[in-house]
């Protein structure tokens, strides 16, 4: 998946009339929207295909799915006949679910993206410390694209080292939830960004800012953080 300037939209926006216009005010300097519960909850899952037609981008549908394998299976595969380009996935429900999405995404031709930690305070008690964990299991079973917190680096940082450099590695929690994005890009290959954008009064300004902020800066890590 090319992500043009590192920025992913989350579009966590429920009215359709204002999606669109954030939508039309970044489409020149991005091609990638994230579409989660939010909209699709208010506007139904053909939101998915109505953005990504009238836009012409790539959509990656953030579910965090998190069930039985035979329901993840028809979860994603609802999803990536509504249009999307990629699911997000969660990694802690086991290997056989994060699996059923693989095997949809196959069968569809589409892209999975497994969660392996995330990035809000109350994360630290449950999931990050079976985070390297989620991560390693996704690359025995041969993904290739992740999702990982900007709001802990050095965490960021371990599950980079674990799903190595040509992993492809998106991370949310820039902007408002306090993540760095020039520091969030030593480890990730593009940002997930959400409110900074489309809460501003000009989206468009508010992009452009962040893609002058971070211009030529691009995951460079090479090496290994400490245990
Ligand atoms: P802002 O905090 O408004 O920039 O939005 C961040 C977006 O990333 C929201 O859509 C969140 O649901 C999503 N997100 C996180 O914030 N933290 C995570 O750990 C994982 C995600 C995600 O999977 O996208």
């Amino acid at each position: 998946m090319e992500v043009k300037n590192k920025i992913i939209m989350a579009l966590d926006v429920p009215d359709m009339e204002r999606a669109i216009k954030v939508v039309e005010a970044v489409s020149d300097d991005l091609n990638t929207i994230k579409i989660g519960y939010p909209l699709v909850l208010a506007q139904g899952l053909e939101s998915i295909g109505f953005i990504k037609d009238k836009f012409d981008c790539q959509i990656i549908a953030d579910f965090k799915v998190a069930d039985i394998p035979e329901t993840n299976q028809k979860i994603a595969d609802l999803t990536f006949q509504a249009g999307a380009d990629a699911i997000i996935v969660h990694g802690f429900v086991g290997e056989d679910s994060a699996q059923a999405c693989l095997n949809s995404a196959q069968e569809n031709g589409k892209d999975i993206f497994l969660l392996t930690e995330m990035s809000h305070p109350g994360a630290s008690r449950f999931i990050q410390p079976v985070a390297e964990d989620i991560a390693q299991m996704g690359v025995d079973i041969g993904i290739t694209n992740f999702v990982g917190p900007s709001t802990k680096l050095h965490r960021l940082g371990k599950i980079r080292n674990i799903i190595g450099p040509e992993s492809f590695l998106i991370s949310p929690g820039v902007g408002i939830q306090g993540g760095d994005p020039r520091e969030t890009l030593n480890f990730a290959d593009a940002l997930i960004i959400g409110r900074s954008i489309y809460l501003a009064k000009a989206p468009n300004v508010a992009v452009q800012s962040i893609i002058q902020s971070i211009e030529d800066y691009s995951c460079h890590f090479i090496g290994q953080i400490e245990k």
